[in-house]
Order: C-alpha cells, then structure tokens, then sequence
C-alpha cells in the first residue's frame, strides 16, 4: 500500500523549470557573453543552484573565486524570483490538482522533496501549502539530486519509510535520486532519458494513480 507520495517541483507541480534556464541564459549572456545551448537544461534539472552553476560554468570552460561563483548564483536567483513574479493557481501543471486530489482521498500524504530553496515560496504562490503535509528542507540535506537525500528527508518527515512512498519528478537526477532512496519512482515528461524509472507517464495529465497502485503492488 502506498502511504506518501514525495513531490519535486519544478517540471511536476509547475513548469518553473523554463525560467531556470531563462534566468541561467541571461546571467551568462551578461557576464560570459555566451549562449547556453538546449540540451543543457536537462543537466541543470533537479540539480541545486550550486551545481547547477558548476555544470554551466564546466561547459563554458570558464572558472571563478568562490566570491564570484556566489555573486552569481545570487544574481540568477534574484532574476528567477523575478520571472516568478506572475506565477499564480492557473500555472499548477495539468492534472496535478486531481492527483493531489485523489492522493489525498486514498490518505497518501504528501511531502515536498525540491532541490528548491524556492519551494515554499512557490507552493505559497500557486496556493498548495496546505495541501503538503510536509517539506523537506534542501539546505539540510548533505547530498543533492541525484543523491537520495532528499527524498529520504521527505519520506521522514512524513514518519514514513521510502518504502512506503512513490516519488514523482521530470528529471534524470531526480529519478535516480528516487531509486537510491528505496521510494517507488514515477517519472513525468517526454525526455527519453527517464527510462530508469519504474514507471513513466508523457506528461502530468496522464499521472494515474489507479496505474501506480498497481505497478507499486507488483513490484513491492
Ligand atoms: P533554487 P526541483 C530544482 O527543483 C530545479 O529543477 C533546478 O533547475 C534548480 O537548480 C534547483 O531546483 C534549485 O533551485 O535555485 O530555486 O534553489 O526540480 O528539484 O523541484
Ligand atoms: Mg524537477
């Protein structure tokens, strides 16, 4: 029986990825005079801000002082909170609600498990706070995605065993992260790279929980 279900954010509860990488994009047009390309956002995904950096400072082949490396992470959050500006209920991805609906109707318990220091502030945004039973924290997890950290900290909140959980997320780091902590992975997106979940649906429209009970039970 599942008993929690362990969210990442962005890309699953709401498409904020896009403004990652938009803000990433400006932040190197502005200092590095470069273009990031595409294929780069899915190393960035589910990645924490730090690391994030660090993968797009490796493919400019550019390196900086600590002080530096801070001053921009600051700069490219500032600019991100900024294009989350409009961020309202309407973002919430398709069938996202009805999912937490019917969660909630079978008494699953829902945690957040976002690499996102931003991941209140953007619950608070799209007017989901009380949905979430709990929020893990990741400035007190030691690893990040693909790390298990953060979904073993969710699953605890939650006074659950990862076991127990399913886990849910858009990105390759984050699937991977879901395996290693012993939660149930459920992946959502058309990224062909996710085929190391345990279950994969195109998009959050089709997120089934009758399908993922089923395919739990078989495989717990
Ligand atoms: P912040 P998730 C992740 O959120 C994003 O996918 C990733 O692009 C971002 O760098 C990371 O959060 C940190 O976000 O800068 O807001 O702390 O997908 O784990 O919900
Ligand atoms: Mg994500």
């Amino acid at each position: 029986m599942i008993k929690g279900a362990l969210f990442d954010l962005d890309g699953v509860i709401a498409d904020t990825s896009v403004y990652h990488f938009q803000a990433w994009r400006d932040l190197v047009a502005k200092h590095f005079n470069a273009t990031l390309p595409d294929d780069l956002e899915a190393k960035t995904k589910g990645v924490s801000r730090g690391d994030s950096l660090r993968v797009i400072l490796d493919y400019l082949g550019e390196t900086v002082d600590q002080v530096t490396f801070e001053a921009l992470a600051d700069e490219k959050n500032t600019a991100y909170i900024k294009l989350l500006d409009d961020l309202r209920p309407a973002n919430i991805l398709p069938g996202i609600t009805d999912f937490i609906a019917n969660l909630k109707a079978q008494n699953i318990k829902l945690a957040l498990a976002s690499a996102s220091l931003n991941g209140p502030y953007i619950l608070e945004k799209l007017a989901l706070s009380d949905a979430f039973d709990a929020v893990a924290n990741p400035a007190e997890v030691t690893s990040g995605k693909p790390a298990p950290d953060i979904f073993i900290a969710a699953a605890q909140a939650l006074n659950l065993e990862p076991q127990d959980c399913i886990g849910v997320e858009d990105a390759i780091a984050g699937v991977t992260a879901i395996n290693a902590s012993g939660a149930f992975s459920v992946a959502v997106g058309d990224a062909s790279d996710l085929s190391h979940a345990k279950l994969h649906f195109p998009s959050t429209a089709e997120l089934n929980l009758a399908t993922i009970q089923k395919a739990f039970e078989v495989a717990r």
